[in-house]
């Protein structure tokens, strides 16, 4: 309890295991409110000689189960028409209003007033709970999730959906286990309509209803859960989408398309019953096979739809028939449907697509706007990587990088970029190459970096290499096409010059077969061949004199190499000039 960082403690075999980096998505409260809106579906019906019908009273069922009812502490606080759960895992409680529909229905019942009703119970109260919970009937609860998820607009809060297979009055049933993850998920803020069912956590508009008799009724057929809960709490954190701009205000849209048509192509289809659907609706969901395939011989069937694109202005869209997968252009199928103008849902399910469609050509968009709009990731939907939305990411990291950096460029314009990359770029260069890290430097490289301009230090990279003695980077910037070997540093020094100072023969070498020379000025030269001669290096001489120098040349005091190599009884160099050189012992020093 001590622990304020901690957000997920417990005991576990003795064991006190703390999970800290959750705080972002924890609600931190002593209690969370929560309004638990009750719709009917399985979770709350009753056995009958007719099978299983929606039944009253749930909160009297829930406050039977001690879970969900903490009856001292919610009497003894006695806040009027809310209820306690008893201390959860995160050793806060969850105060809930147990909002109860008059109709319950069975979910297959849902239709488009049960869309407003709902929606309209969180618009009502969406300022007075931190997180809602949408009791639900599982065979339509993929199209409620996905309608819900357009109708929110700029939703900030928690709404998760739940249902179960086996109602709660029987005395084995996942009902019980549904709701109390579903309130685990409440004390998170995870602002996207969401499903829990079995364990799991799925974006809204990502699932669907796959096994009718299975508990594990819900799949996420192309991304994956945005958690799993085992013995610990599993949240896929980069899944889940973040909190919309703090300014943009909670709005419910009501004015849903219902002229919406779905057709499932199969291989008797008869053109009268294809053009029938096609008639009356304003937008037809074409379900075709496989990667969105269609046979393109059935001429009268691409007639309709042609018409129906090009002359009555219709919205067309191509899922599959498999769950699993994309519709794209893979095929020529496809891509004719393609160029008639027919928009393919990539990997949306048919639920999202309809729940979409309802939207867009709601909100008034007409012909290209509304393939503009069905191909947006509005609601974490469709996998396209939205430009728009990645270029926002992006400013805000650059701007967060740039106060880091300390930098006055404010980071808010997308030239920005290049200069942040200007800055950036030669530091993380000059990282590579210290680690010697070829495929580093390649990314930065391939990412527009100069490899011949000189940095702040007025080193190229092939100088800062040579310095430090990078064989491997010196031959990968070698061997780069447009790599300018004689490019000088700040010091108006080649990069061959360091490789003589430095006494490295291999680099030498390598250097001097691409035809490298020494730029540095005579009188500089002679300053540091006597120098060297003073240190008697001389592997350095040698190499200084491969370069082409004068090695007669004299420093500022008027000596040469030899008069410095007497004075200091190098022999060895004396021996080099006389042997291997046509020095000239006859120059003389100031004296
Ligand atoms: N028929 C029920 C419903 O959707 C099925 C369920 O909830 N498991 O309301």
């Amino acid at each position: 309890d001590d622990c304020t960082q901690c957000v997920q403690h417990h005991e576990l075999d003795g064991i006190r295991k703390h999970n800290i980096g959750e705080s972002e998505f924890l609600i931190r409260k002593k209690e969370i409110n929560v309004l638990i809106v009750y719709t009917g579906g399985t979770f709350g019906m009753a056995p009958s000689e007719d099978g299983y019908k929606p039944a009253t009273n749930l909160l009297g069922n829930l406050h039977s189960i001690k879970l969900f009812y903490d009856k001292e502490y919610t009497k003894a606080t006695n806040i009027p028409g809310t209820s306690c759960t008893p201390q959860t895992w995160f050793k806060q409680r969850l105060r809930y209003h147990l909002l109860e529909y008059e109709h319950l229905i069975d979910s297959s019942e849902l239709n488009s007033r049960h869309y407003g009703q709902i929606a309209a119970t969180i618009e009502e109260n969406y300022d007075n709970y931190d997180s809602f919970i949408i009791i639900y009937g599982t065979d339509t609860m993929a199209y409620m999730a996905s309608q819900l998820s357009f109708m929110f607009e700029n939703l900030d809060k928690t709404v998760v959906i739940t249902g179960s297979q086996i109602p709660l009055a029987e005395w084995r049933n996942d009902a019980e286990a549904n709701l109390i993850g579903a309130l685990t998920v409440a004390e998170h803020r995870i602002p996207e309509v969401t499903v829990f069912f079995n364990g799991k956590l799925f974006r809204g508009n990502r699932v669907c209803k796959e096994s009718s008799a299975k508990l594990n009724a819900f799949n996420s057929p192309n991304i994956p859960e945005l958690a799993s809960f085992d013995v610990f709490l599993h949240y896929n954190k980069n899944l889940i989408r973040k909190q919309t701009s703090l300014n943009a205000k909670f709005n419910v849209f009501k004015l849903l398309e219902r002229k919406i048509a779905i057709i499932f192509v199969h291989p008797l289809i008869t053109s009268s019953i294809f053009l029938s659907y096609f008639k009356r609706a304003k937008a037809i969901v074409l379900q075709t096979y496989g990667m969105g395939n269609f046979p393109m011989s059935r001429v009268d069937l691409l007639e309709i739809i042609e018409d129906a694109i090009l002359k009555y202005k219709k919205t067309v869209v191509i899922v599959s028939q498999c769950r699993r997968g994309f519709v794209r252009g893979s095929y020529s199928s496809c891509v004719e449907l393609k160029k008639l103008g027919a928009i393919l849902a990539e990997d949306m399910t048919i639920e999202a697509v309809i729940a979409k469609l309802s939207y867009v050509i709601g909100k008034g968009y007409k012909g290209n706007e509304i393939q503009k709009m069905m191909l947006k990731d509005l609601r974490g939907e469709i996998s396209i990587e939205d430009e728009e939305a990645k270029s926002q990411e992006q400013q805000a990291l650059i701007s967060k990088i740039l106060t880091l950096a300390g930098s006055s460029i404010e980071g808010d314009k997308p030239e920005d970029l290049n200069k942040v990359a200007e800055m950036l770029q030669p530091i993380l260069a000059h990282t590579a190459i210290e680690e010697s890290n070829i495929e580093k430097l390649t990314k930065i490289i391939e990412n527009g970096y100069n490899i011949n301009q000189n940095d702040k230090f007025g080193n190229t990279p092939l100088h800062f290499a040579i310095q430090n003695e990078k064989i491997e980077i010196v031959d990968f910037l070698l061997s780069q096409d447009n790599i300018k070997v004689d490019v000088e540093d700040s010091q108006k020094n080649s990069p061959l010059y360091y490789a003589c100072l430095q006494s490295n023969e291999e680099i030498f070498s390598k250097l001097a077969t691409k035809g490298a020379k020494l730029l540095t000025e005579k009188s500089k030269i002679a300053e540091i061949l006597c120098m060297k001669a003073r240190m008697g290096d001389l592997a350095s001489l040698k190499l200084f004199y491969k370069a082409g120098v004068d090695l007669e040349s004299k420093n500022y005091e008027q000596s040469t190499i030899a008069h410095i190599a007497a004075v200091e009884e190098s022999e060895e160099i004396l021996t080099f000039l006389a042997q291997d050189t046509k020095f000239d012992f006859s120059i003389k020093d100031r004296n």
